[in-house]
């Protein structure tokens, strides 16, 4: 299993999307630092479980990002619990979470469990919509969350979600300048190897989502981008 501060690239699967036998080998064995696998919608306890059986035929680190309490399965390297610092309701920063903490916390395996402060900045995704996330935010406004997840709550991932857009490299490079503890995980709209090196130039951790579903041959290609710049 690789530590999750060694993680460059990780892919991120939908459960609730259909993949292929020969489309998932590919991405197991692309030499992807970990796969995560979680989703903003449909998302169950049937195709996560599904999902983890299928990506355990490899050796590839998997993690789960916890979106739905029922999802919940046990048997994954990692379990990365998102805290939606921009989010309109608490539900989204920390209800769920006590909601969870309250009937599994005392059999909750915390050596696994990695808390993730994320600021959701693309208006239009579906987690931007479901959590009412506050989007119009400039760079200080997204710095001074980075050093509220880093220095005040001391969570050990911060993450970029531009969730289906490309993000702006200035920004993911100014929070990458104040973050001193944090591993700073970007995402969103990265559908070429040059945009994954762009991005990987500044954040520790890129993820690679939905190209995977539209353009596998340039999801795969990724990888490589990020390796070699590393
Ligand atoms: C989504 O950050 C990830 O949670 C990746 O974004 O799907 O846009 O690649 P994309």
């Amino acid at each position: 299993m690789k530590p999750y501060y060694e993680w460059r690239h990780v892919f991120k699967l939908d459960p609730a999307k259909p993949l292929s036998d020969d489309a998932l080998e590919q991405l197991a064995e692309s030499g992807t630092d970990a796969i995560i696998i979680g989703g903003s919608g449909g998302v169950t306890e049937e195709n996560t479980l599904d999902l983890l059986m299928r990506v355990r035929q490899y050796s590839v680190t998997c993690a789960l990002e916890v979106s739905t309490i029922q999802a919940l399965s046990p048997g994954f390297d990692y379990y990365l619990i998102p805290s939606v610092l921009n989010a309109a309701e608490v539900t989204w920063l920390n209800g769920l979470h006590h909601r969870a903490l309250k009937e599994y916390g005392h059999m909750m395996p915390f050596q696994e469990v990695l808390s993730e402060g994320y600021c959701v900045l693309n208006e239009d995704s579906t987690v931007a919509q479901l959590t009412g996330a506050n989007t119009h935010l400039d760079t200080e406004d997204v710095v001074a969350y980075a050093r509220m997840t880093d220095q005040l709550f001391h969570m050990p991932i911060f993450y970029l979600e531009y969730s289906g857009t490309y993000g702006c490299p200035e920004t993911v490079d100014e929070v990458n300048r104040t973050l001193e503890q944090s591993q700073l995980f970007y995402g969103g709209g990265i559908a070429t190897p040059e945009q994954a090196e762009e991005m990987a130039a500044s954040a520790d951790t890129i993820v690679v989502g939905n190209v995977i579903y539209d353009d596998l041959k340039n999801a795969l290609k990724t990888v490589g981008a990020v390796k070699t710049y590393a």
